[in-house]
């Protein structure tokens, strides 16, 4: 007997009957085990050692070239009845994906030892965490768990304790992108992957877990999951508010987590204080107000354009004990990629870099690491109970219409926002780059039911006792007429987050439009940038005539989750685009426009 709990026990032999590895190795979570699987996988070249002098402890992971990001073509959310995935999941009947998935499982793990990685998804001792079991044939993956999950025997004791956990089964199988699946069992808590190592795709604690299963879990039980990092914001007065935002893969989540205060900001007194950059899980608290934690114990970041001007606190936390994957090295043997200063020698697959073979670095290349290691890493992140949210966000990639921020006038309208959030796509998911598509709640790939269950999941949240966070819609990514950002981005959000506690504690007015409330003239703190107020005008712009159009296109995009929209929805979306008609002359911008 290796567990206690004999459902535990039984799973493993089963998947072992299965897979048929060589040897079974039950992960403890010690540094011990860890240092023993890197010294391994630099015997087997799954990692090449960095310079150790600039670098200790870091390590570079090139991945199979046809295995770079997730897969949203091959995921399936498996519910036994096709409505309950939705349409914005793919789907196969149970019984099918199970064996057409255990058709490829089959010996595939001959020769090789498989490990059993048990884990907890939030601190410990917390009532809002959860655990599950991975079993993978990737030291890799059992590496990068270690550093993302509390992981080990710790976790172990925990199962053991309460009897029940999530499922996971791994194999990187021939990493042939003709041979991969990852696939979702919800009504089992049980996860199957084949064919991938790429982080959201092997990792199972991340995205299969915490949020395709886990939002089942939430909804069943009262809580959310969300893909959305939490940050701390302390004024100079020493009051800290938490704020949890959710933007799309590769849209600033964890640079918005690691926030950088301006200069002037700085010596004002204000801090920002990092509690997750990915994940959120919450539920509302005795008081009313809602409580979050991150589930997660590590950061998988995008590398590309992290540098000392971006994010330097993200700079700082991956000096040491990293795994860098698909990131190009310098003649010196250090790690280097898009926006760091210096020359790559080699790029992320290992060969001479040559401009015209693309970006050195690839887009989607990661690091990995503890956030502990992170500066501003908050001691809260650790509190079992969470952090009460003062406010959320919601943003993406827009182009063009959306305004840099704008506040719901309610919750309904919140969830309105939220459920009407669109994006560029970018390189965290294979397929074209830079397609506006509707991702609602940042969701779109991660949400392990019916968006219409969904968003009446997020409805069901406004109760009377209930003290829920302000919601906001933000856009760092607005262009002007030259191609240019409009918003210098990154620190300077802080001046963003400063309007909207402003909002929250009653001090500032702001502007009512039709679409939302703006900042008034003179509400947004400008002092120390170099933007033009010309571009800000241009950034809070509201042009009727397009968001009539987008008022339309939102209506359509709801009724594709008929017959499971919740009515109070739709009516949000008709309430926005009646005010809209004839609404203009309450939009000071659009009013004064030619
Ligand atoms: P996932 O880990 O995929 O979920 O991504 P993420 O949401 O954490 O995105 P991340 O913070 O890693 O940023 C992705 C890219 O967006 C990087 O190349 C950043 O440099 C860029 N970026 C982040 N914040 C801003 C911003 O405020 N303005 C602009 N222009 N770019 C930004
Ligand atoms: C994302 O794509 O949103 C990520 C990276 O955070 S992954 O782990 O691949 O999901
Ligand atoms: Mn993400």
């Amino acid at each position: 007997m290796v567990s206690k709990l004999a459902a535990l026990e039984r799973w493993v032999n089963d998947a072992a009957a299965l897979t048929r590895p060589a040897t079974i190795h039950w992960c403890d979570g010690s540094e011990a085990e860890y240092q023993s699987l890197i010294r391994q996988m630099l015997q087997t070249g799954d990692l090449v050692e960095l310079n150790q002098q600039t670098h200790p402890g870091c390590y570079l992971h090139r991945s199979n070239p046809a295995d770079v990001a997730r897969v949203e073509h091959l995921t399936f959310v498996c519910h036994s009845q096709q409505q309950d995935s939705g349409p914005n999941n793919h789907w196969m009947a149970p019984a099918e994906a199970h064996a057409k998935i255990d058709a490829l499982f089959d010996g595939c793990m001959a020769g090789r030892t498989m490990y059993v990685i048990p884990y907890c998804m939030g601190p410990i001792d917390s009532p809002l965490a959860r655990c599950g079991v991975e079993i993978t044939d990737s030291p890799y993956v059992v590496a990068n768990m270690r550093i993302m999950t509390r992981m080990g025997a710790a976790a172990q004791e925990r199962i053991e304790r309460e009897g029940h956990f999530v499922k996971g089964l791994h194999s990187i199988g021939e990493l042939d992108p003709e041979r991969r699946f990852i696939m979702h069992f919800p009504e089992e808590l049980t996860i199957k992957s084949y064919g991938s190592g790429y982080g959201g795709n092997a990792l199972l604690g991340k995205k299969c877990h915490a949020l395709r299963i886990a939002s089942n879990q939430a909804r069943d039980e009262g809580w959310m999951a969300e893909h959305m990092l939490i940050v701390g914001i302390e004024n100079p007065a020493g009051k800290t508010h938490y704020v949890a935002a959710a933007f799309p893969s590769a849209c600033g989540k964890t640079n918005l987590a690691m926030l950088i205060p301006p200069e002037g900001y700085r010596r004002d007194g204000w801090k920002v204080w990092t509690i997750g950059d990915d994940i959120c899980w919450m539920r509302p608290g005795a008081d009313g107000r809602l409580y979050a934690i991150n589930p997660e114990a590590g950061f998988f970041g995008v590398a590309p354009g992290t540098s000392t001007s971006t994010n330097s606190n993200a700079l700082k936390s991956i000096s040491s004990n990293t795994i860098f994957t698909n990131v190009a090295v310098t003649a010196d043997n250090q790690p280097w990629w898009e926006g760091l200063p210096g020359t790559p020698v080699t790029d992320w697959q290992g060969r001479p870099y040559d401009p015209a073979n693309g970006p050195a670095a690839h887009p989607n290349s990661r690091f990995t690491v503890s956030a502990k290691q992170c500066p501003t890493w908050s001691d809260k992140a650790e509190d079992a109970q969470g952090v009460p949210l003062s406010a959320i966000m919601f943003g993406g990639r827009r182009p063009s219409l959306l305004p840099l921020v704008m506040e719901a006038r309610d919750w309904t309208h919140g969830v309105l926002m939220g459920a009407a959030m669109g994006s560029e796509t970018t390189a965290a998911a294979t397929g074209a780059v830079g397609v506006l598509r509707r991702d609602s709640m940042a969701m779109k790939p991660f949400c392990g039911y019916h968006y219409g269950d969904y968003f009446a999941h997020w409805l069901s949240f406004d109760q009377p006792a209930a003290k829920l966070p302000k919601v906001f819609h933000v856009n760092w990514f607005r262009k002007g007429s030259d191609g240019k950002f409009l918003w210098p981005g990154f620190g300077d959000n802080l001046r963003v987050l400063e309007w909207m506690i402003g909002r929250v504690e009653g001090a500032l007015g702001g502007l009512e439009t039709p679409i939302g409330i703006l900042p008034a003239d003179g509400e947004l703190r400008l002092d120390g940038t170099k933007v033009d107020p010309t571009r800000i005008d241009e950034l809070l712009d509201v042009d009727v005539a397009a968001w009539q159009e987008e008022l339309a296109a939102i209506g359509t995009y709801l009724d594709s989750f008929e017959p499971r929209l919740p009515e109070r929805l739709r009516q949000e979306q008709q309430r926005v685009a009646a005010a809209l008609v004839g609404g203009t002359e309450r939009t000071r911008r659009a009013a004064t426009a030619p």
